[in-house]
């Protein structure tokens, strides 16, 4: 008798739910897992990543990669940047609000689906480089923190994986736009340094490890040359003006672990 007056109630999430069912979903846990175990590679050795920009704690590297004539070199960046928590920097790198901050290469961006708070599709034209036509991208792109128990001294990753997409709306080459084939991530880890009682943290005690991985095909013609003194010029600038936007934007704020 007294067992039945216990009542039990199981909350289910309505959002996790809904975010699993969804037809991306496997594609997306898929990609933003391999992305992660990607970028906690080292890029010595024999993966033949070859060193192209280097400023303060900044370093990118690239290999020359081609796929059916086009270039696809695979990017990856490392960069450590003082007063700024990883949760933060993904915080800025995924939220449509701050994308027009700091990404100079954009024209115009639009959300064309909300998958969950975290899981989000982009559709975005950038800016048209002479000579090659105008590039769009259609991605979704999705924030997780990650816990990490193999680095005692660190705080759980955080990352940002975008990765192309379809969506019958908005088709591919329709428009005056070619296509761009995009597999990015953004992970971040944040330490803390004196180690401090959270609430005695200060701005100047914390440092953010980021690393910044890129593939892009360009979907069709493109000077090989160009392109990659485009990104050669354009990578570098982007990591640096993106972190001094985190910088300025959280320096008067309280902080987000
Ligand atoms: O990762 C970056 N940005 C994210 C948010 O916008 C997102 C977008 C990536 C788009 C990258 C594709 C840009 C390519 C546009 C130019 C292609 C021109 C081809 C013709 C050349 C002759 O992941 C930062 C991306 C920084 C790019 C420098």
């Amino acid at each position: 008798d007294r067992l039945k007056k216990k009542s039990v109630s199981i909350s289910i999430d309505p959002v996790v739910t809904s975010v699993s069912k969804h037809k991306l979903w496997p594609e997306i846990e898929r990609v933003t897992m391999e992305q992660l175990h990607y970028a906690r590679l080292d890029v010595g050795g024999a993966g033949g990543w070859q060193l192209f920009a280097e400023d303060g704690d900044m370093r990118m590297y690239r290999r020359e990669e081609e796929a059916d004539g086009l270039v696809v070199d695979p990017l990856k960046a490392c960069h450590v940047v003082k007063g700024v928590t990883g949760r933060e920097v993904c915080n800025i790198f995924f939220s449509p609000e701050y994308r027009a901050g700091w990404e100079a290469t954009l024209d115009d961006m639009t959300v064309v689906e909300t998958i969950s708070s975290d899981t989000l599709v982009f559709l975005q034209t950038h800016k048209r480089i002479w000579p090659a036509s105008q590039r769009d991208a259609l991605f979704w792109s999705h924030r997780r923190s990650v816990s990490n128990t193999d680095d005692p001294d660190g705080s759980d990753l955080w990352i940002i994986c975008n990765h192309s997409t379809e969506h019958p709306d908005y088709p591919a080459n329709a428009g005056k736009c070619v296509r761009v084939y995009l597999t990015v991530c953004l992970v971040c880890q944040t330490f803390v340094d004196p180690p401090k009682d959270p609430k005695n943290i200060r701005r100047e005690d914390i440092t953010c490890k980021i690393t910044y991985c890129s593939v892009v095909n360009p979907g069709g013609w493109a000077p090989a040359s160009v392109l990659r003194a485009v990104y050669k010029r354009e990578y570098p600038k982007f990591l640096k003006r993106f972190t001094n936007f985190c910088i300025e934007q959280c320096k008067d704020k309280p902080i987000v672990f």
